[in-house]
């Protein structure tokens, strides 16, 4: 920290203070659960106001999370949610839970360090397509690899939303926007990304698409995700009204999954998720070790072993540079 004292005078003139009306201001305390009282959906809801453009599927999904959460009864201070940077990623500050705005792509690798130190907790990650998909698409991979005990709910607008409109990696190919103004038919080489398919394939162990048109099912699809034992993928086609309008194509496309269809069947599901854009429900599932579990034998092996950690390391390291 500074101690200047004249460095904040000079940041508030060179702009970056805002002013007081443009400050969002709490509007409720967030509720505390009482022992014996049940919780509702409104007691899920954030100490802010969403800043959500009317209309954005974003406001569906937020419903359907405090709704989810309350048909669980999971106390708010048993949650987290992390976040990396977009319109959708502002997420945790509308909810009543503990919450981490992290940086842009990284919501994965912080829930994952969330979980491992507090397992415990119920740890949620949520945020956008170019979130999830351009720059975090490394950790996209990595973490379904690895299957830690999280949930991923990434609201799937087909479109940078925050930043006014530029293409993102799962905008359909040709699509003009303010970073492709000449694509077009015949015209574009960067095919979309199919976030069902490369989470099933990477090892997701729960994989499923939901709509915020559909928000009753929706509810069940995070309640599900969230019990899964493992790593659970949720995407969510959740409209930007402003700067990409896809609700038409979806209400007019919507369907769910056939009542046929064997989640178990890793080549079934990989068929479904390159099959329909639009169809909802869940995709793939299977049970195996999660990371945490993994983790825990590893750690029981080396304590066996006489390997005692960072602790015996760290003497050694010390011993080693004195001596
Ligand atoms: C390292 C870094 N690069 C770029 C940006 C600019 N940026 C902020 S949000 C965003 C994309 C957001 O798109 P998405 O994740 O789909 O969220 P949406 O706003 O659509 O919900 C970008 C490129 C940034 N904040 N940080
Ligand atoms: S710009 Fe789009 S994604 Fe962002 S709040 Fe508005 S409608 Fe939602
Ligand atoms: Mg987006």
């Amino acid at each position: 920290m500074s101690t200047n004292p004249a460095a904040k005078p000079a940041l508030a003139s060179a702009g970056h203070a805002l002013p007081e009306a443009d400050m969002v201001k709490p509007v409720a305390r967030p509720a505390i659960p009482m022992a014996g009282v049940p919780l509702a959906a409104k007691d899920y809801k954030g100490t802010l106001p969403p800043v959500w453009c009317p209309g954005c599927g974003d406001f569906a999904v937020l419903a359907a999370m405090q709704k989810a959460l309350a048909d669980l009864q999971l106390a708010p201070h048993d949650v987290t949610f992390v976040s990396g940077i977009g319109c959708s990623s502002r997420f945790p500050h509308f909810m009543n839970a503990y919450g981490f705005h992290a940086v842009h792509g990284r919501s994965l690798p912080v829930a994952v360090g969330v979980k491992l130190a507090m397992p415990e907790r119920t740890v949620i990650a949520v945020g956008g397509d170019g979130d999830g998909m351009a720059i975090g698409a490394g950790h996209f991979v990595h973490t379904a690899r690895r299957n830690p005990k999280i949930a991923y709910v990434m609201m799937d607008n087909e479109i940078y939303g925050l930043t006014k409109g530029q293409a993102s990696p799962t905008s359909a190919i040709g699509l003009k926007t303010k970073s492709t103004p000449f694509a077009g038919e015949g015209k574009s080489a960067d095919q979309p990304i199919n976030p069902l398919a490369l989470a099933i394939i990477s090892g997701a162990t729960w994989v499923a698409r939901g709509y915020s048109g559909k928000v009753k099912e929706l509810t069940e699809l995070i309640k599900q995700a969230i019990n899964h034992d493992g790593y659970a993928f949720l995407q969510v086609i959740s409209p930007c009204v402003t700067f990409h309008d896809i609700y038409e194509a979806a209400k007019a496309n919507q369907r769910q999954l056939e009542p046929t269809h064997d989640a178990k069947d890793k080549f079934a599901a990989m068929k479904a998720a390159m099959t329909d854009h639009w169809v909802t429900g869940v995709f793939y599932e299977e049970h195996r070790q999660h990371f945490g579990a993994a983790l825990d034998a590893q750690k029981k092996d080396a304590t066996a072993k006489g390997v005692t950690g960072l602790a015996a390391l760290s003497q050694k390291l010390a011993a080693t540079s004195t001596a």
